[in-house]
């Protein structure tokens, strides 16, 4: 028990992760089929089909008398609409939360339209409000333009927004299958967001409280996030060259405020390395900018580092990567990238 309390209160911060739209409640699906205990799990869409396949801990259907639950069929001005008219259902869903992540497709209906509105209402009852995003591939070509739209409006409402972009990770494991893509994106993103749930909830080897997430999240516009592994006798050389070499979207770290580093490791994974790791992949951050560190260990990954820098006040640059080709291809090159991220 801590002094000066009567030992009933909770003081680990609460969390919900917030899925919109088909993209955004797969990746919920997937969080809450793997059994995510540090957060809340939340499905929001306007598509009742879909959100039927869906398991989570909440799941709500938005806007039934504008769409008659079947979706927004890629009108995000539609699904705005939908968001504002069941206010009151999602403020009292996202109520009481220390921190509210938020998950979207950019360049749908659902996803693109509502998220902006939800990380509204999250900020105006305190939470700290963090979304990961992905941006479309360049076959999608029409999609961009809304995503822009999602994207600008998002940024301006969430205290930061993490971007993926889709072809960025793919020019990783070229000519994969759109569906394994999508498969991959949503594992990356699911990994980032438990990995952030664990690390401000669990006891680890460096902890990261919820006043250190804040700080370093708070206001910050666009962020970048970059993920990388080592295993082996170089593993921390290894696990910082990756890091450094894998960016989910392209960015100009000029303006780089402040950068959290997680790092997961086997048993065997020392203070001295994860440190190492932190210092290794913000070296190139100005000295002004706000870094913290956190490590957790995690007795499955054995020999295995695993890290995730996320950069914020960052201006991502879409489009650097080359677009993904449309041929399909085998799936070995997933199971080469489920290696290196
Ligand atoms: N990672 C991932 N991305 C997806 C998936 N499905 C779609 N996307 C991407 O997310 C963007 C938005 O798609 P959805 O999430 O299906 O759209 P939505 O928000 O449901 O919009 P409406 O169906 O029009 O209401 C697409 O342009 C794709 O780039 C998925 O299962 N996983
Ligand atoms: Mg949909």
């Amino acid at each position: 028990m801590i002094e000066g309390t009567n030992g009933d209160e909770d003081f680990t911060a609460k969390l919900a992760v917030v899925g919109l739209g088909g993209m955004g409640s797969n990746l919920i699906n997937r969080l809450y089929t793997n059994g995510i205990r540090s957060a809340t799990t939340i499905a929001i869409n306007t598509d009742a089909k879909h959100l039927n396949m869906i398991r989570a801990h909440k799941k709500m259907l938005i806007g039934k008398e504008i769409t008659n639950g079947l979706g927004a069929g890629g009108f995000p001005e539609l699904a705005a609409k939908c968001a504002d008219a069941s206010r009151a259902e999602i403020t009292e869903a996202i109520r009481g939360y220390d921190m509210v992540v938020l998950a979207a497709g950019m360049g749908g209906g659902t996803g693109t339209g509502s998220a902006a509105q939800v990380a509204q209402m999250a900020r105006e009852q305190g939470s700290l409000v963090v979304a990961f995003v992905t941006y479309p591939f360049g076959l999608e070509r029409s999609r961009k333009l809304k995503a822009d739209w999602g994207l600008e409006q998002l940024s301006k409402n969430a205290d930061t927004t993490i971007v993926i972009e889709n072809d960025k990770l793919l020019s990783y494991a070229p000519n994969l299958q759109v569906e394994k893509a999508f498969e991959l994106i949503d594992n990356v993103a699911g990994n980032a967001v438990k990995g952030i749930a664990d690390t401000i909830s669990m006891p680890s080897l460096i902890n990261l409280d919820f006043a250190d997430l804040r700080a370093v999240m708070r206001d910050m516009g666009t962020a970048v996030i970059n993920i990388g592994m080592g295993q082996g006798p170089d593993k921390v050389e290894k696990a910082i060259r990756s890091t450094l070499t894998h960016p989910l979207v392209e960015a100009d770290l000029d303006g780089a405020k402040s950068a959290m580093v997680h790092v997961t490791g086997g048993t065997s994974l020392t203070i001295e390395e994860a440190t190492r790791i932190g210092e290794g992949v913000t070296e190139s951050l100005d000295a002004k900018a706000n870094v913290i560190f956190g490590a957790r260990l995690v007795p499955e990954l054995q020999d295995q580092i695993r890290v995730m820098s996320i950069v914020t006040g960052v201006k991502p640059i879409f489009g650097s990567a080359p677009r993904m080709s449309e041929e399909r291809a085998p799936a070995m090159a997933l199971d080469y990238l489920g290696r290196i991220l």
